[in-house]
């Protein structure tokens, strides 16, 4: 039997908003809202590097159910890039880019295989020979819950199967559970190897066979930190190995600054992080980075340099004309974390919010720009008063969600 190698990727979400970054400077912004396609080509890179016989992407190609035709057409020209080296693709689409989805067309090359809403497997040999039966399954509309590993059957006849699956491993409570299995489940099948997708975490679930999650391959918030990439896979008839290689072009991070260290001087705190902006930088990559420390550690006109941020402002200074760039997104205090002020629902914080709302009986004013605006004006109908109590509603259970005792 032949050696064959291939690249497991997945949750590519091309072109991502990244929405709430667009306070960013222009400069830096821009190399955000690239940085899912450029990890894109990253992969293609490597794949070309490592001459593999084809590259897996476990669905969630696109990040919107429309499939903007720019993305599209970018992952048209990346699939191209592959067929000239004769590298093949296959797809499955996962709950973000399902496929009753309403987009505009774009035909993909014909080294291109994309599994349709139903399992199926699709054999494959590769130039050497290697005789492999790969299985996929693309989703036909957003909510997928059904147990879908139950329809994927094995073909015998084959050197090397391969499952590709977007799905959630259903031991995991945190989330919807698109599509769920268990580890048994996979094992069940008899495969060789499991390509998922849909958790963008890297994870190995089990060894021999693989059973594996690349995670995505670009974060695209704090959350989405560390290392984003792919897998390389290399098997034989007695071993497979994993490789994992980074592709993300901006790297998300947080740092803590430990106790032990106290700052009395501006300069002392200031060069501290400046030093530490400037030991990111040495990663060769561009990173956003969220610093904390603790109250402890600062003298009281310190805090109120971070409170104020000002300090966080020269901590950002000229850094739009930086490449790599390392963008403080944060400042904070490790010990008032927004997200753990909890308040009492009689809190006077709460009193005062329903008193404001109440006063607020005119949306017109806030809106006026909106309303005036000279297109927007023509498609937009000034709110109803049922709409405006809607609004009001849902700002007071958010208010009460993110600060109350009892959210
Ligand atoms: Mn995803």
């Amino acid at each position: 039997m032949e050696t064959i190698k291939f690249i497991h990727c997945a949750d590519l979400h091309l072109d991502s908003p990244f929405v709430g970054l667009n306070t960013l400077p222009n400069k830096i912004y821009e190399q955000v809202k690239e940085s899912t396609f450029r990890a894109f080509s990253k992969v293609v890179d490597l794949a070309i590097e490592f001459s593999v016989d084809f590259v897996i992407i476990a669905g969630d190609l696109y990040d919107g159910e429309d499939r903007s035709i720019r993305a599209q057409l970018f992952l048209k020209k990346e699939l191209e890039r592959l067929e000239k080296q004769g590298i093949h693709a296959f797809i499955v689409h996962g709950n973000h880019d399902h496929l009753g989805g309403k987009w505009t067309k774009v035909n993909m090359p014909s080294n291109t295989h994309i599994f349709p809403p139903k399992a199926k497997m699709i054999p494959f040999t590769t130039k050497t020979g290697g005789k492999i039966h790969l299985y996929g399954y693309s989703y036909p509309s957003k909510h997928v819950y059904e147990k879908i590993v139950e329809r994927y059957e094995k073909v015998d006849g084959a050197d090397y199967h391969i499952g590709i699956l977007h799905g959630h491993d259903s031991l995991d409570n945190r989330h919807y559970r698109y599509a769920p299995f268990q580890v048994t489940d996979l094992l069940d099948k008899d495969f060789d190897y499991w390509a998922l997708g849909h958790i963008h975490k890297t994870r190995i679930l089990h060894e021999n066979p693989y059973i594996v999650y690349p995670g995505n391959i670009q974060g695209r918030n704090p959350k989405e930190d560390g290392p984003k990439g792919c897998y390389v896979v290399e098997m034989n008839p007695y071993r497979t190995s994993v490789t994992f290689h980074e592709t993300n072009v901006i790297l998300w991070d947080a740092i803590e600054l430990t106790d032990e260290e106290t700052f009395e001087q501006f300069d002392q705190l200031y060069n501290r992080l400046i030093r530490l902006k400037e030991r990111m930088r040495r990663k060769k990559k561009s990173v956003i980075l969220d610093i904390s420390l603790s109250k402890k550690q600062l003298s009281s006109s310190l805090i109120e340099l971070v409170e104020s941020e000002e300090l966080l402002d020269l901590l950002r200074e000229g850094e739009e004309k930086e490449l790599p760039f390392v963008w403080v997104r944060s400042l904070s205090f490790s010990d008032e974390n927004s997200m753990s002020i909890f308040l009492n629902e009689n809190h006077e914080f709460f009193r005062e919010l329903n008193e404001s709302l109440h006063q607020l009986d005119n949306f017109e004013r806030p809106l006026a720009p909106l309303f005036s605006h000279r297109v927007a004006k023509k498609y937009i109908q000034p709110f109803t008063k049922e709409e405006e109590m809607e609004i009001k509603g849902k700002v007071q259970q958010l208010f009460s969600r993110y600060f109350s005792t009892k959210g």
